[in-house]
């Protein structure tokens, strides 16, 4: 079994946007390419047959901090790892708890040794560390693992915003002795992605991508964006965090987000993205289609007779009605949670095909602007 390869089929011209391929033990991932949350190892409302057929999900993301606290490594070592847990047999990537332990656990200290925490789930008393979250990282078994950091809030004044990003960098180092000194336990390759930090400070971000370049992982990402900033500083300092982290390694951009901010972080050069967007939206009734973004609960889409989307092939989106869906969804029914999750996920992994078949074609600038005004129009 091999670490996570990372081919790149083409290079836009006119901008930074790029085509490729990663390999892991589970499979192939054509990117760019979105990752559907499934946070406790279920991505809500949606199951796993749904994500291969209709959704056509390549990988999908765990979370470090819900599984840890429920199921917990006992019941995932015994079944084998998280794959066989719950049935999804292509590449799973598990983010570290080091964005969930800041924004869900209750009262929290953080030291130089870990973060102390309590459960949102039955206030128990919980220590995560880089060296506990390697190994509970280990008895998922995600193909990509994230490091340990922490994300430090969007406005965080300078002296603490390097401290912290000091601390996350010595955090990856214990995380990488750790894997070092651990083995994977279920015989495939887990490959861990360090995570660029410093909030909105340029030469903080450029000192972080250095540092993470230089322990010359597979793969790299950015976090501590779409944390409550400004649409212009995400993309300015996407594009700073690209320019600095290696060309030849996938980036991900970590909870990022809108439909038009993939696709201008794909043209800033990311590879990855995740957020809960799609899912969390859509069971609040915003979709988001080939035309703009509709509220489905409002009184316009009552005999609105047409598919939800027509303009990409998904059987639920092609086949049920917005009419239908707007009724299921004021009927606080089950179903309207299911459809509006999987119309979303299907859109953005279609999206996301599509600016992929853009970057090859040579036309990614030129589509990505017209998109984009698409994109945002309030249907
Ligand atoms: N760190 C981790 N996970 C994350 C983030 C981060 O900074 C973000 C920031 N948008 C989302 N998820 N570990």
């Amino acid at each position: 079994m091999a670490s996570l390869k990372f081919e790149l089929h083409k290079e836009d011209n006119q901008s930074k946007a790029r085509a490729g391929k990663i390999t892991t033990d589970h499979g192939e991932i054509l990117t760019p390419i979105f990752m559907p949350v499934g946070t406790v190892g279920s991505v809500k409302a949606v199951n796993q047959q749904q994500l291969k057929n209709d959704i056509k999900a390549q990988i999908i993301l765990g979370n470090t901090y819900h599984l840890y606290l429920r199921p917990g490594t006992d019941v995932l070592e015994a079944a084998g790892g998280l794959h066989k847990f719950n049935g999804w047999d292509r590449p799973i990537l598990t983010d570290s708890g080091g964005y969930q332990v800041f924004s869900l656990a209750g009262t929290r200290k953080i030291k130089e040794e870990g973060v102390t925490f309590q459960s949102h789930i039955d206030g128990s008393r919980h220590l995560f560390s880089p060296e506990k979250v390697m190994d509970i990282e280990r008895s998922i078994g995600a193909d990509i693992i994230m490091a340990f950091d922490e994300c430090t809030p969007f406005g965080s004044d300078y002296n603490y915003t390097r401290k912290s990003m000091e601390m996350t960098h010595r955090w990856l180092d214990r995380c990488i002795k750790r894997l070092d000194e651990t083995d994977n336990m279920y015989g495939y390759t887990q490959n861990l992605f360090p995570i660029v930090q410093g909030s909105v400070f340029p030469d903080l971000r450029k000192a972080s991508c250095e540092y993470i370049a230089s322990k010359n992982a597979v793969g790299n990402a950015i976090g501590g964006l779409s944390v409550g900033e400004p649409e212009d500083k995400l993309y300015e300092f996407t594009g700073l965090c690209c320019e600095y982290l290696p060309q030849d390694k996938p980036r991900y951009l970590m909870g990022v987000g809108t439909p038009w901010n993939i696709l201008e972080g794909i043209a800033l050069g990311v590879d990855m993205f995740d957020c809960v967007m799609p899912t969390r939206n859509g069971r609040n009734g915003m979709l988001f289609t080939t035309e703009g973004v509709i509220n489905i609960k409002n009184k316009k889409w009552e005999k609105d007779f047409t598919p939800i989307d027509s303009g990409f092939e998904c059987e639920t989106s092609n086949y049920y009605t917005k009419a239908y869906l707007r009724h299921l969804v004021h009927s606080q029914e089950i179903l309207a949670l299911e459809l509006a999750s999987i119309h979303n996920l299907a859109f953005y992994l279609w999206l996301v095909g599509q600016a992929r078949e853009h970057i090859i074609a040579g036309d990614f600038t030129s589509w990505k602007n017209e998109m984009v005004v698409k994109l945002k129009t309030r249907l």
